[in-house]
């Protein structure tokens, strides 16, 4: 679509919804930042962040500003299955409140158990009067893997002692749109690896509906609120990838962008941690970083505020946002070696980047030797001609 007519189409869809009442009698966005010391600019500045990062032209900037200042227009249910809490901690723990973890203050949380007061029968009252109060109208939202089927006992929820699969099919059911978050809700995560004692499921196995996968242990702050700004401007899925993944954040690999890819194409490589070569900040691949096969944004989104990242801390990626990773990117210190990992891509375009680093060596190789051959030529006292 013509960015004119797309423009006009999210303008429509913002200003109808800032028609519904305000779900919370909260403060608005701006006076949320203006008591944080966020100025405007900061604000506009972060805008336009976001608005790159969809891969949106910057002229659609303004509209991102009053998508945010729209979200308390839309409840959100915030499901605990099994897992760690890493989800909900990536975006709420820093030390100073983030313009993301604000805007998630900001967003109408039903339900988030970690986060409300209720608790006991009241917590549970509450997602049932949520559920029926805002049905077909709330975003759900999962994080944790579902031990499902016979073992479904495994994860009892509240004083019914209802089971995790039956209060996230219940959830599914009336939600306009559904997001896994973390890697256990999109994939399993580490309860569904070898031998899933728990016969742990992802979200989108427990439920019929259409479930947008927003992978990582944990995911960033700026993929998770990515995706609500993202539904609350379009209305619609993403482009997804084989993995259901929005493709605005894992169309590329962290390979791809990473600051270290120079070393690696040079074949300097860490061989060792604390050697010469990680001083130097060169490619961690060969101490086992699997950011060839894994498909995030994290190299150039970073976390934090952009701070940092794994890589940038010194550590290989370990393939969080894969399916399967925990059984499928060990030993995370060493390489895959020659095992080839099958990408969304398929294993045809996906080579191992062992085969990938010794054609570039071996062009380089070949690129000195030419090199080398025209001097000796030169020192020969033969002209070019
Ligand atoms: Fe933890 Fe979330 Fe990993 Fe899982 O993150 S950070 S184990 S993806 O579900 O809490
Ligand atoms: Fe960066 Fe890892 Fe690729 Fe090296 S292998 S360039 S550290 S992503
Ligand atoms: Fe995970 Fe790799 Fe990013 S380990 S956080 S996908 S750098």
């Amino acid at each position: 679509m013509e960015h004119a007519k797309l423009y006009e189409r999210l303008a429509d869809r913002l200003s109808n919804l800032e028609k519904f009442p305000r779900i919370k009698e909260e403060k608005s966005i701006a006076a949320l930042m203006e008591e944080h010391g966020i100025s405007r600019r900061d604000f506009m500045k972060w805008a336009a962040g976001v608005t790159a990062m969809l891969s949106l032209p910057s002229e659609f900037t303004p509209l991102m500003a009053q998508a945010a200042e729209l979200t308390d227009r839309l409840p959100v249910i915030w499901l605990h299955m099994a897992e760690c809490t890493g989800c909900s901690e990536s975006l709420l723990r820093t030390d100073a409140p983030t313009i993301d973890s604000l805007i998630f203050d900001h967003i109408s949380l039903e339900y988030h158990e970690t986060l409300m007061v209720a608790c006991g029968w009241q917590a549970e009252h509450n997602l049932e009067s949520a559920i029926e109060k805002y049905k077909g109208k709330y975003i759900l939202m999962v994080e944790g893997g579902i031990p499902a089927g016979s073992s479904e006992f495994f994860l009892t929820v509240g004083p019914h002692g209802q089971t995790g699969q039956k209060s996230a099919q219940k959830a599914a059911d009336s939600a306009a749109a559904i997001f896994a978050i973390g890697s256990c809700s999109s994939f399993g995560g580490i309860q569904a690896a070898h031998p899933n004692p728990t016969n742990a499921q992802p979200l989108s196995k427990i439920t019929n509906k259409p479930v947008i996968n927003v992978p990582g242990c944990p995911p960033s702050e700026k993929n998770i609120v990515g995706n609500v700004l993202h539904y609350i401007l379009f209305g619609t899925l993403p482009a997804l990838d084989a993995y259901n993944r929005p493709k605005w954040a894992y169309g590329l690999r962290i390979h791809d962008l990473c600051e270290r890819r120079g070393h690696f194409d040079a074949g300097e490589f860490v061989q060792e941690f604390g050697d010469a070569g990680a001083k130097k900040g060169f490619c961690l691949y060969k101490v086992g970083c699997k950011g060839p096969y894994t498909f995030n944004n994290c190299s150039r989104e970073r976390f934090n505020q952009h701070t940092s990242w794994p890589v940038q801390a010194g550590h290989g990626c370990i393939g969080c946002s894969e399916p399967g990773f925990w059984d499928n990117m060990g030993p995370f210190e060493e390489p895959l070696g020659d095992r080839l990992y099958n990408t969304v891509y398929g294993e045809g375009a996906d080579k191992t980047a062992d085969k990938v680093g010794v054609a570039l060596l071996t062009a380089t190789a070949v690129g000195i030797a030419a090199h080398a051959a025209i001097a000796a030529v030169k020192g020969s006292g033969k002209t070019e001609e």
